[in-house]
């Protein structure tokens, strides 16, 4: 079977091939770039959920096969949930990993160490031609550091810690941040669904 994974954020890619790989389900996965005439979905919705429905719902629609999207983000607790489905946007430009993170750090300069509570959080969806819809969540939670360290995954790695850990996301390697990730949970929650639904 071939699934699309609606997604060109190629750091979700790398991490959710690996993901799915675990699970051997024997899918062949294919990226939204891999259909260049396809139009990007706008992200209208106001949830992570909403989102990853409308990326996963737009390619199955489009190519008449399975799609699954994930939508996510950092939410930080003193900013009331801030950036979160905005993340990827935080600064203006869609996906500056640099200026998203840059932007955050200064916004939070003045917040003391005790108030920088934060955590990662995805949806994943998946979605069939026939408009069947499944979507499944996992967060990770960890505290916000003041200066970027490590240089392993993507967008806001650098800045968190999560609980229990004293390094932060991008110094864990890749294996070890998906056996505690945001998206580690969803989509090994969603593994299940796409064996009862696709076989
Ligand atoms: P697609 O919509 O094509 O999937 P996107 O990058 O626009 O790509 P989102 O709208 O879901 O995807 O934005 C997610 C943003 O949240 C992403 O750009 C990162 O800045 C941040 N983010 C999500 N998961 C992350 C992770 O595991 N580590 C660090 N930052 C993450």
């Amino acid at each position: 079977t071939r699934l699309i994974l609606a997604t060109r954020n190629a750091g979700k890619i790398t991490e959710l091939r690996t993901i799915l790989a675990d699970a051997d389900l024997g899918y062949d996965l294919v990226g939204t770039d891999a259909y260049p005439d396809i139009p990007d979905v706008k992200e209208t919705g106001v949830t992570f959920a909403e989102n990853a429905l409308l990326k996963a719902h737009a390619m199955a629609a489009a190519t008449g096969l399975p799609a699954i999207a994930d939508d996510s983000g950092l939410a930080v607790d003193v900013l009331h949930g801030a950036p979160g489905i905005f993340s990827a946007r935080w600064s203006g430009t869609h996906g500056d990993d640099h200026a998203n993170l840059d932007l955050l750090l200064a916004q939070l300069a003045d917040i003391g160490p005790e108030h920088r509570a934060a955590h990662f959080a995805c949806a994943a969806a998946l979605a069939l031609p026939d408009g069947t819809e499944r979507v499944v969540f996992g967060t990770m939670p960890g505290t916000l550091r003041y200066a970027p360290v490590g240089r392993n995954g993507f967008g806001y790695d650098p800045i968190l810690q999560p609980d229990g850990y004293e390094v932060t996301c991008a110094e864990l390697s890749p294996a070890e941040k998906n056996a505690i990730s945001h998206r580690g949970k969803a989509f090994r929650e969603l593994v299940p669904v796409l064996r009862e639904l696709l076989g």
